[in-house]
């Protein structure tokens, strides 16, 4: 009943907005191109909101997905000078940390009275860390809470381990399983145009390079995220062929999860008279990617850059994922992000239904952990934890 009112408003609402032809598409599960795509990014927001959430609501129903997870950010020594960021420091710089292995292990210690299924592991390119130090922070991690789940090393991460490895990527990836590694974050896509990539981040690996290491990590076996960084200085025909490019890999591998819109945060930036996307942006964003990315399973709203009542909305214009309990931030929170540092898994759980909809937590995987939904809590693998 509730998707049937959900498509006959977005019906109402995409032909007041001309766009009438594009509902058509997406009621009949037909393939948005790219023309459809510049359409849906001009057009009226409530219009591509509404659609996306028909879409949402085929795939998912209400159910909306969230874990326990912490972060840690093992360095943010990097030497790609990418001019939209505001966590790097240059090797000697006031601020540069790298964590030792058993620093590591210390942060995921500390969280071990939480009920943490997962730890995200992003850093900067530090140019001095050598093979072993990858594997050792995997290993000591596992060693820490060994059924943690790690989520670790964006493809731009990845490229650089192989080149201290001298080994080929293939070789690699399963040397970086044996040592803990469960799956791979979405960063460092950016914006694969070439115009882009060479304005504001020359050099790091190209968005082919990007394409073509995720294509590596599918055939691996391992599943992986996927981004675009929006809202600096790419244009709507830039940001429909980034989204193009990532529905052709996802066709050929099916490895991507989850598709996460991230936001330019300008503070302390090279790029911070860039005044940086809105909310209404943030939504359009979201929905975008709920329809055009048409393969992908998961749409993240990841609270710590959206906020709280912006990642609630999103999740009626296309998203089904909020991400999780974070613990510590650095990357937004030194580019002005203003949102908690973490969260608890309650107020999560809160949250989401306070938005409507029906809070399942997942593992990094989507296995179902706990759920209000009791036919998804019983397939859990985990016994049921209270809210
Ligand atoms: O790679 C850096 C971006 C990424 C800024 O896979 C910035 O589940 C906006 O990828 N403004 C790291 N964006 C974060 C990331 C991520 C986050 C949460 C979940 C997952 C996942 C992945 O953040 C970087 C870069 O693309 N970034 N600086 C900035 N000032």
């Amino acid at each position: 009943m509730k998707q049937t009112r959900s498509a006959t408003r977005a019906r109402t609402l995409a032909g007041r907005a001309r766009l009438g032809d594009l509902a058509e598409k997406v009621f009949a599960g037909e393939r948005l191109n790219l023309e459809d795509g510049l359409r849906l990014y001009r057009g009226d927001l409530h219009a591509v909101g509404a659609l996306a959430n028909v879409v949402r609501e085929r795939l998912h129903g209400d159910l909306t997905y969230f874990n326990v997870n912490q972060h840690v950010n093992y360095t943010n020594i990097c030497n790609k000078l990418c001019r939209f960021c505001a966590f790097q420091r240059l090797p000697g710089q006031a601020g540069a940390y790298w964590m030792t292995p058993a620093e590591v292990a210390a942060k995921i210690q500390a969280q071990l009275a939480e009920p943490v299924t997962e730890v995200h592991m992003v850093a900067g390119i530090h140019p001095k860390l050598e093979y072993g130090y990858y594997l050792d922070i995997l290993r000591a991690a596992k060693r820490a809470r060994p059924s943690i789940h790690i989520k670790a090393f964006t493809m731009v991460e990845l490229d650089q381990i192989a080149k201290k490895a001298k080994k080929p990527l293939a070789e690699v990836l399963p040397e970086l399983v044996a040592a803990g590694l469960g799956s791979v974050p979405g960063g460092g896509a950016e914006v694969f145009a070439e115009r882009v990539h060479k304005e504001s981040y020359h050099l790091k690996i190209s968005g082919e390079q990007w394409l073509e290491i995720a294509r590596s990590v599918h055939q691996a076996g391992i599943k992986s995220n996927c981004t675009m960084l929006h809202g600096h200085i790419e244009t709507l025909e830039e940001r429909v062929d980034h989204l193009d490019r990532l529905r052709k890999l996802q066709d050929e591998t099916g490895g991507f999860q989850t598709y996460i819109p991230l936001s330019f945060h300008p503070e302390n930036s090279e790029m911070a008279d860039v005044p940086g996307p809105t909310a209404v942006d943030e939504l359009r964003e979201i929905a975008l990617g709920r329809l055009m990315l048409d393969n992908i399973p998961h749409i993240k709203a990841y609270w710590i850059l959206m906020d709280i009542p912006i990642a609630q909305t999103a999740l009626s214009f296309g998203a089904d994922d909020v991400d999780g309990t974070v613990v510590e931030e650095k990357i937004y929170h030194e580019a002005g992000a203003t949102t908690p540092q973490k969260v608890q898994r309650a107020e999560l759980v809160q949250w989401i239904r306070d938005a409507g909809r029906v809070p399942v937590e997942r593992d990094t995987l989507y296995n179902v952990v706990w759920s209000e939904d009791e036919s998804l809590a019983r397939t859990g693998e985990h016994a049921p934890v209270g809210a």
